[in-house]
């Protein structure tokens, strides 16, 4: 199984702010754990972090026929891009959405997801576990 993992805007600065919320872990400590998960589940993965939606988008279009499923966290895109949920609703892989955090606790506009509805599984409050479990659910069947 091959799976492309997309993380949105900011996460980049993982482990620098706002550690009471995210953690306090740097963004490639994200990718190192993302890729020991993959290995533990035997699957491929390719890891790719943007902060523009558009960039996202073309990511998404390009896994058609590349990747198997994408795992993503889309950051605040979440909550605002119609264009990233249509991307994923074109090619229609199957999509597992990750959170780090519980984003039903958090402000009232960070509630809402255009990519849950295509997502066949969302994880969030879990921080860096939510991946491995969107992983593990893709490769193993896990819940
Ligand atoms: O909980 C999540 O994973 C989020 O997708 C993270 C997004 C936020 O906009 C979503 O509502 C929930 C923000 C990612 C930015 O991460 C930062 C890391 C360090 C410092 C500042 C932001």
């Amino acid at each position: 199984m091959k799976i492309l993992v997309l993380n949105g805007p900011n996460l980049n600065m993982l482990g620098i702010r706002e550690p009471a919320v995210y953690g306090k872990e740097s963004y490639a400590a994200l990718v190192a754990y993302i890729k020991a998960a993959a290995a533990e589940a035997d699957a491929e993965i390719e890891v790719f972090q943007s902060n523009h939606e558009g960039v996202l988008v073309d990511r998404i279009q390009d896994a058609l026929g590349k990747h198997d499923a994408i795992v993503i966290n889309p950051a605040a895109y979440t909550h605002t891009s119609v264009a990233i949920a249509d991307a994923l609703a074109a090619v229609a892989l199957p999509v597992v959405e990750v959170h780090l955090s519980d984003i039903t606790k958090r402000e009232a506009f960070r509630r809402h997801s255009f990519v849950s509805p295509l997502a066949k599984k969302t994880y969030m409050g879990e921080g860096f576990l939510g991946y491995r479990r969107a992983i593990r659910y893709l490769a193993l069947g896990e819940e």
